[in-house]
């Protein structure tokens, strides 16, 4: 799949701004400073679509963005942020949970991890979330550039093991490079084969 039309649409600071109109979404999540927002700038291939910071927890709401007027990417905001204080942990739980929960087009919720760090205790909610209430998802792992290929699969075997998964089901990135891009495509291309299909 190419990717020739990438706008910003609008972005939701709560509830209300949250969008239903029927057009199916794929979304980011995933520890703050993980790389969500620079992915979703190397998929569409454009250097600032996505706004992207060296300061954790930038995108404090949540993004959407229409991309070959078909479907759209959802940028939300980053978990684990250390100086977030409870009020603000707060509005960005009820946030999440509106989001993923009352997203009727939700197709897969990509979480986005570290290659180089252990998932968090936030990384595992994240999941277990997602596998309580049966939402499509999917891992990324982000930074590859960071490491040898043989660090790389070193490192995926330790994150597979520490959630239980295999280590198949984590596509390796990097945005730098543009790692695992096209597989992200393709991967995306056939969730919107199969909807498209079972809409027929
Ligand atoms: N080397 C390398 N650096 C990356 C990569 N992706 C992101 N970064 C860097 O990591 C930092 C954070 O990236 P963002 O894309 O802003 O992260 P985010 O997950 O959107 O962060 P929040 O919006 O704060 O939740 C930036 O300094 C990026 O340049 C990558 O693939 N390789
Ligand atoms: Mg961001």
């Amino acid at each position: 799949m190419n990717i020739t039309k990438a706008v910003y649409k609008t972005s939701a600071v709560d509830k209300t701004g949250i969008l239903n109109d029927g057009v199916p979404e794929f979304a980011f999540v995933g520890r703050s400073n993980v790389g969500k927002s620079s992915l979703i700038n190397a998929l569409v291939n454009q250097k600032r679509l996505a706004k992207t910071s060296s300061t954790a927890g930038l995108t404090k709401m949540v993004n959407y963005f229409d991309i070959n007027d078909s479907f759209r990417f959802v940028d939300l905001p980053g978990y684990g942020f250390a100086k977030v204080g409870k009020g603000q942990l707060d509005v960005w739980a009820s946030l999440m949970g509106e989001y993923l929960l009352t997203s009727q087009s939700l197709l897969t919720v990509f979480v986005l991890l570290d290659i180089r760090i252990k998932p968090t205790e936030l990384d595992k909610a994240m999941i277990n979330y997602l596998v309580y209430h049966n939402i499509p998802f999917r891992l990324l792992a982000t930074k590859c550039d960071k490491l040898s290929r043989a660090q790389q699969n070193k490192s995926i075997e330790i994150i597979a093991k520490e959630l239980n998964m295999r280590k198949e089901f984590i596509i390796l990135t990097s945005s730098e490079k543009r790692q695992g891009i096209e597989t992200l495509l393709n991967y995306m291309e056939g969730v919107l084969d199969r909807l498209a299909q079972s809409d027929e």
